[in-house]
């Protein structure tokens, strides 16, 4: 290790425009807090960075649907994030976003060095504008239907139906979202980076110097590689964003995916004043951890703009991960078929560890993997309460009663074969472990915590210290061991060999119990802190320069009754979860066709057959004043209206209960049928018949257009 002497961690900055998934955090925050823990307890050098992500147009997007501004947006899902992270236990040092001063002047400085060091071509290009808003439109806003499965609501940059990646110049019928104008293409400068010009450092660096990346990294890399680099537009026109730093730049800003990897450089100097050391020194190593879509901006964009820039290291390693599906079926924002982390802390308190556990177990380090939550329930039960939380808590149980609360002696006289292979297993452990975390296989490294304390439950069966016991009792009773025939023949005189064989046994399950905290903090560091505690040692015997070592709780010294470190998650929480989740889906779905149906054109509404004048005179409308509006019992649909027509007042039943709230329709003048034969509709008699027109599912009122004296005929 002597290469690197101080460690940069960065973990992805998610996009402030929605809470996080199970799937982020399989893919890349928990790896990173789990290697940034182990580093930590190793006592190198370490800083560990994240923030959000607040810029670009998926912010925007969010805010335009929910009609509220960016900022509100950026401002409430930073914190509802933030929070998710803090209680998971992902330990940043540092949580930032980059909406923060000190990060437009960063990202400004970057594009000016890069500027005036000519790296730019100023390139123009036509592209979509609203001519009603007057605004240049990203791709995402442009609405139209897709060429290749007719979705009359797909985006400009893809067809969330079919999952077709599109350009708006393949949409038929485009439409702005934001007017619903037909967009025009108008002229636009853009600031590019010819990422061609560095296309034979990146196959230097990467395919030549970085050949131990992860597979499914290196690969990736490859095929951008082999297809040939392009200039890319690191600007945009927008108006929520990082001002473009130059005098002729109005209403440019830097391109999202410029500014957010420059937030991990603000986030450290927000984080320290020695910032430069972290960024600037080639003894640091720098380690990003992504999720695969990211990949392309973290190994080829971003290290061409650090090349091009100068002053800073490049990436060590990109261990990205592949992506976690749930249930079988793909994690979908839209369609809320997510587990939320949010949610998850709401519905299992104090059950972050479990949650860590599963996700490591089955994080998509080399392929995508499937959570399911009969698996979290399989994993908790059987390998964290059966086999970690067991180890441990017969380790502290038997202790208790056979050796009166404190840690025994190891008498070194009567150790046995079977006790030093387990004396040896702790060396190895530990290495396995350690080296698993150093490279980045953190399943296997969790899988050898788990498999140390399986080894352990076997060297406490095979030990039985409460059979020892047994045969002691029975000596000193002078009853019969013949229930045990291996110590048959035990007489009062083996008393202290049996009390010795207790003592030895207890004592290597806590010396194990120790290594356990050790070795399982940076997976479970909830749970390594509990098991401190009932060791009475402080968290400093966490540090890694004491795993493996059988001498960590001292003879003599009284421990702490044991604390239930994992309870059984029963059957009825994982149908909850799963009846949740499918609810969920449920409801986003009628949500997603109920908005689509609003937006549709409207449908045509078929012809009727030619009647003569005299049918239409026979009608008699008048337009009329709705005076009371209220809901009908126990008919959803149908609303009670007392109508004024001038000469009289009607009562009518209307079935527009699903489309108007009865207070805002009072006042409002209508067209009625004022000679229709009375019907009685729930028990009241309905006197008329409102005109409405229908839009696709959308009702609207037929009336004057303006208001007129009630009574008045239409003709
Ligand atoms: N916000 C994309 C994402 O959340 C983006 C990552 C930025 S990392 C500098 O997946
Ligand atoms: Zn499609």
């Amino acid at each position: 290790m002597a290469k690197f002497n101080r460690y940069l961690i960065t973990a992805a900055l998610p996009y402030a425009n929605g809470p996080v998934h199970i799937g982020h955090l399989a893919g890349c925050y928990l790896p990173a807090d789990i290697y940034v823990r182990y580093l930590r307890a190793k006592k190198v050098d370490v800083k560990f960075v994240c923030g959000t992500d607040e810029h670009g147009v998926p912010i925007t997007i969010k805010a335009m649907k929910e009609g509220v501004t960016p900022q509100d947006i950026v401002d409430k899902y930073h914190k509802i994030i933030g929070d998710s992270f803090a209680a998971m236990g992902i330990s940043f040092d540092i949580f930032s976003r980059t909406s923060n001063a000190i990060h437009h002047k960063t990202s400004q400085d970057f594009f000016l060095k890069m500027y005036n060091d000519g790296l730019f071509e100023v390139k123009e290009s036509e592209q979509y504008f609203d001519p009603e808003k007057n605004v240049f439109l990203a791709d995402r806003y442009i609405i139209g239907t897709c060429p290749k499965c007719g979705n009359d609501r797909a985006y400009g940059d893809q067809c969330e139906r079919c999952g077709s990646s599109l350009s708006p110049d393949e949409l038929i019928n485009p439409h702005s979202a934001l007017s619903n104008a037909v967009p025009v293409k108008k002229k636009t400068k853009h600031w590019y980076m010819p990422l061609q010009n560095y296309e034979p450092w990146l196959k230097q660096w990467i395919l030549e110097e970085h050949k131990e990346w992860k597979n499914n990294v290196y690969g990736q890399c490859k095929s951008w590689l082999e297809q040939g680099l392009q200039s890319r537009a690191m600007t945009r026109d927008s108006n929520w964003g990082i001002q473009v730093p130059l005098p002729d730049a109005e209403g440019k800003v830097l391109y999202v995916w410029f500014d957010a990897p420059i937030g991990y450089i603000s986030a450290t100097k927000e984080l320290t004043d020695n910032w430069a050391d972290y960024w600037c020194k080639d003894d640091t190593k720098l380690v990003h951890f992504i999720g695969k879509d990211n990949i392309v901006f973290h190994c080829v964009i971003f290290p061409a703009m650090l090349k091009a820039h100068g002053d800073f290291v490049l990436p060590e390693n990109v261990p990205a991960n592949e992506f976690l599906n749930l249930e079988g079926d793909k994690v979908s924002t839209s369609r809320n078929w997510a587990v939320w982390v949010n949610d998850y802390i709401e519905d299992f308190p104090d059950q972050q560890d479990v949650l860590r556990y599963v996700l490591c177990s089955i994080a998509p380090e080399t392929k995508d993997s499937d959570f399911t939550w009969k698996d979290f329930q399989d994993r908790n039960n059987n390998e964290l309460v059966a086999v970690f939380g067991n180890f441990i808590n017969r380790a502290m149980v038997l202790m208790h009663k056979l050796c009166g609360g404190k840690v025994p002696p190891l008498h070194e006289a009567f150790i046995e074969e079977g006790d030093r292979d387990m004396l040896k297993e702790f060396g190895i452990a530990k290495e396995k472990i350690e080296n698993s975390l150093e490279n980045y296989r953190f399943r296997e490294a969790q899988a050898e915590v788990i498999e140390f304390a399986r080894k352990g439950n076997g060297y406490m069966q095979k030990t039985a210290p409460w059979i020892l016991a047994s045969v002691i009792e029975n000596l000193t009773n002078g009853k019969s061991n013949e229930k045990y025939p291996q110590y048959v023949h035990c007489t009062e005189q083996d008393i202290p060999y049996l009390k010795a064989r207790i003592d030895i046994s207890l004592h290597i399950s806590l010396q194990m119990t120790a290594n356990l905290a050790i070795f399982s903090h940076p997976f479970l560091p909830f749970t390594a802190r509990k098991i401190c505690h009932m060791l009475k040692v402080v968290d400093r015997m966490l540090e890694w320069e004491n795993a493996g070592s059988d001498k960590l709780v001292n003879v003599g010294y009284s421990l702490r009754p044991p604390e239930l470190l994992f309870k059984k998650i029963e059957d009825a929480q994982v149908k909850d979860q799963v009846e949740k989740l499918h609810a969920r889906l449920k409801a986003a779905t009628a949500a997603a066709a109920a908005a689509d149906a609003a937006l549709a054109p409207a449908a045509e509404t078929p012809a009727k057959p030619e009647i003569q004048y005299d049918d239409f005179a026979k009608l008699d409308l008048r337009v009329g004043t709705i005076l009371k509006a209220e809901k009908v019992e126990k008919a959803d649909k149908l609303l009670k209206l007392l109508v004024d027509i001038g000469t009289e007042q009607r009562t009518v039943v209307s079935g527009i209960a699903m489309h108007f709230n009865p207070d805002e329709i009072v006042g409002k003048q209508v067209t009625l049928v004022a000679n229709l034969a009375p019907r009685k509709m729930r028990g009241i008699e309905s006197q008329g018949m409102i005109l409405m027109a229908e839009d696709n599912g959308k009702l609207v009122f037929v009336n004057p257009n303006e208001a007129v004296k009630p009574g008045s005929g239409v003709s």
